[in-house]
């Protein structure tokens, strides 16, 4: 009876340092103490040995540690169901699933998807043209052959394997190409990255995007240049928005004028968006350079042609009162996420 009791303590102990972190282990457990050849079986079977005077006290005791282990057993394992196993567990399907996050549309996108919708309503397709250009379709083709002065008004990154490669200063190298293909009238936008080699700050950045148009046909005339570009500002800012062209210069383009608008933020009563003069500018244009034309071979007696160009970046800064160029390259979604909902 005492060796029965001293037993029963020393296995009370036992239970209490043996360490169960995983199913394998509760069930090792389980068959070490109450499987069919486990330690309370075996206890059991001692109780033939037990005088019959101390029988029942024996059986209380045995009783008393059975249901010990069964209750130890039963909650390790409740535990386990709850929190799973890291070694034997299945996937729980009821779990609800790992959220992602959606993205949101880039405010460039935005801008540039609206434009190139308001130039498809009037006909306008959009050509696409590489990165890496030659001398002739990003230059000379638009009338700036080598060392002609205006060269100078953008800086260019050339391509170190060879001179005569660069990356693209505007998208007219497109156009150049797709007038060579020859085939008229042509009526295209080329939205597109373009790449010039300025000190970045908030108001200039080494690369941004653009948007140019070009149509050529026969009897295009500056009064069809200024009506397409009309519409495409009433569309794009609204019905009250103002307009004027100022006489510019640009060596592809003769006669050249730059378009503002009146300012969006005061209505053209003057503020610090517009530098108080009720006007901010937002493209140039005018109608292509006869030496463009033949340069593409084009007949420039038959054919006339209008162009414009915009800077992306420059109308969604306005659009969306963007003080600094830099927000729109630096990827942050704290900024990214205010533009628009989820996709
Ligand atoms: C061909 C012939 C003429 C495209 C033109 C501009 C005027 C212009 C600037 C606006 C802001 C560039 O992004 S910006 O810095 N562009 O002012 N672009 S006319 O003229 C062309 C293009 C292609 C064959």
């Amino acid at each position: 009876m005492d060796q029965l009791m001293a037993q029963i303590e020393q296995y009370k102990k036992e239970i209490k340092d043996e360490v169960i972190s995983s199913k394998d282990e509760l069930e090792a457990f389980r068959i070490k103490y109450l499987g069919v050849k486990g330690v309370l079986k075996s206890i059991m079977g001692e109780m033939k040995n037990v005088p019959a005077d101390k029988k029942k006290e024996a059986g209380l005791m045995l009783n008393e540690f059975k249901q010990m282990v069964e209750s130890y057993y039963q909650e390790l394992a409740l535990n386990f169901e709850n929190a799973g196993s890291e070694s034997t567990d299945k996937p729980d399907v009821t779990l609800p699933g790992q959220p992602f996050t959606i993205g949101t549309r880039h405010p460039i996108s935005i801008v540039h998807n609206k434009i190139v919708s308001i130039f498809q309503r009037l006909g306008f397709s959009v050509a696409e043209g590489p990165e890496i250009e030659d001398d002739w379709h990003n230059f000379t083709a638009l009338n700036l052959p080598e060392n002609h002065p205006a060269r100078d008004m953008q800086d260019t990154f050339y391509i170190s394997q060879n001179p005569d490669w660069l990356l693209r200063t505007h998208t007219s190298s497109v156009q150049i190409r797709e007038m060579e293909k020859g085939e008229l009238p042509l009526r295209i936008i080329c939205p597109g990255r373009v790449y010039r080699n300025e000190t970045i700050s908030a108001r200039a950045h080494c690369f941004f995007n653009q948007v140019e148009g070009l149509y050529i046909a026969e009897n295009v005339s500056f009064a069809d240049l200024k009506q397409t570009l009309y519409f495409f500002v009433k569309e794009m800012f609204g019905a009250d928005v103002k307009v004027r062209f100022r006489p510019s210069y640009f060596p592809f383009t003769e006669p050249s004028a730059e378009m503002d608008i009146s300012c969006l933020i005061c209505g053209g009563e003057g503020c610090s968006v517009c530098k108080k003069t009720g006007w901010v500018e937002i493209l140039g244009c005018g109608m292509v350079h006869p030496k463009v034309l033949d340069n593409c071979g084009i007949d420039s007696n038959k054919y006339t042609g209008f162009a414009f160009g915009m800077g992306i970046e420059r109308i969604t800064m306005l659009t969306y009162q963007v003080k600094d160029l830099r927000l729109f390259s630096e990827n942050d979604v704290r900024f990214l996420r205010q533009f628009t909902a989820a996709l």
